[in-house]
């Protein structure tokens, strides 16, 4: 009996000193663990003589549930502690000011092409896009620029291989749409053009909208018609537009197409050269020769194209005056915008 009245004390004196679950359940293997204290004095009851065995079973039971219960609720009692310094520690102070996180915005690049998008989208016109990595074929050969054409050097062309170039203009879609498709079309090709080429005007990479209409019977005037409508909603509805005859190998009768100088009004000034003028587009009546490599009849359909640099009405739009701070990612630029 002293014997359990000694295990007792020790168990409580350790059991004072506990002060962590793992401590506990350490403790708990001492005394109930299979080679536990307690489990060897049950064991042992067989070896007491048989008149002390109640009163000592009754003993060894007793401080069994006592130690269990004790283990218990000191686990409830620990558990409730550690619960409130994890509570602690991890508590937010909702006094603090937020992270914000800074917002994205659109490229003034993307800016001027979803406004140029819209006013051919409100015209019915499609978007379509084609590879930046095209065959010299749908660059040149299908646009009536066969090889060893002088046109081709005008291009500035970046070859990838004998026959596949980086695409110099967006037209290469245009042709892969006629051969898949029917008249009437009236698509634009928005996209990345590439030509070896880098001064304050011109960047190896810059973008550009093409776009087309063929059908039965288109003539120059639907193309007049539907420029000036595009230039009216791209700028001022006043502003003065001009046709000037060109040469483009796909396209016969080419034109350039001016706007009055936006800046002087047409009275001349820097950045129209004292012209009063200032060119913003290419186009023409799609030559008969593309028609045919597509195999289209020219002498039923008829069409118009037309080109512009996305980089340069940008530029006019909000008066920059060197094109290559679009691609320099300088974050005190984007954000003007
Ligand atoms: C321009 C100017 C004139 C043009 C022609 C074609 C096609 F594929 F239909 F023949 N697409 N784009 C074109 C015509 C482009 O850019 C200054």
């Amino acid at each position: 009996m002293e014997d359990i009245l000694s295990l007792r004390h020790s168990f409580q004196e350790e059991a004072e000193s506990a002060a962590s679950l793992l401590e506990l359940q350490h403790l708990k293997i001492k005394y109930l663990g299979k080679k536990g204290l307690v489990t060897a004095r049950l064991k042992a009851l067989s070896s007491v003589p048989p008149e002390l065995r109640p009163s000592f079973g009754k003993a060894v039971n007793e401080i069994k549930i006592f130690i269990e219960e004790e283990i218990d609720r000191m686990e409830a009692l620990l558990k409730q502690e550690e619960h409130k310094k994890r509570a602690l520690s991890e508590s937010v102070d909702i006094t603090l000011p937020g992270k914000s996180v800074p917002f994205g915005r659109e490229h003034p690049i993307n800016i001027t092409l979803s406004v140029i998008t819209g006013i051919f989208a409100s015209m019915g016109f499609e978007v379509e896009e084609g590879p930046e990595v095209e065959l010299d074929y749908y660059n040149f050969e299908a646009l009536n620029m066969p090889k060893y054409h002088p046109a081709r050097d005008m291009q500035d062309t970046f070859y990838v291989s004998d026959d596949v170039v980086l695409r110099t203009h967006t037209s290469p879609v245009q042709i892969r749409v006629m051969e898949k498709r029917k008249p009437p079309l009236k698509i634009i090709a928005p996209g990345k053009v590439y030509r070896c080429d880098a001064d304050i005007c011109h960047t190896p990479m810059f973008h550009q909208v093409e776009g087309f209409m063929v059908d039965a019977d288109i003539s120059f005037s639907d193309l007049k018609g539907v420029l000036e409508l595009f230039i009216h909603s791209m700028f001022d509805k006043e502003t003065p537009v001009r046709f000037r005859p060109s040469f483009f190998p796909f396209t016969e009768p080419s034109a350039e197409v001016d706007i009055g100088c936006i800046f002087c009004s047409g009275r001349g000034c820097r950045v129209c050269k004292d012209t009063g003028w200032l060119e913003i587009l290419g186009a023409g009546m799609i030559h008969p020769r593309v028609f045919e490599f597509v195999g289209y009849d020219p002498e039923i359909y008829s069409g118009f194209a037309f080109g512009m640099g996305i980089e340069r009405i940008t530029m006019l739009k909000y008066s920059i005056d060197d094109i290559r701070i679009f691609f320099e990612n300088d974050l005190r630029f984007l954000r003007q915008f």
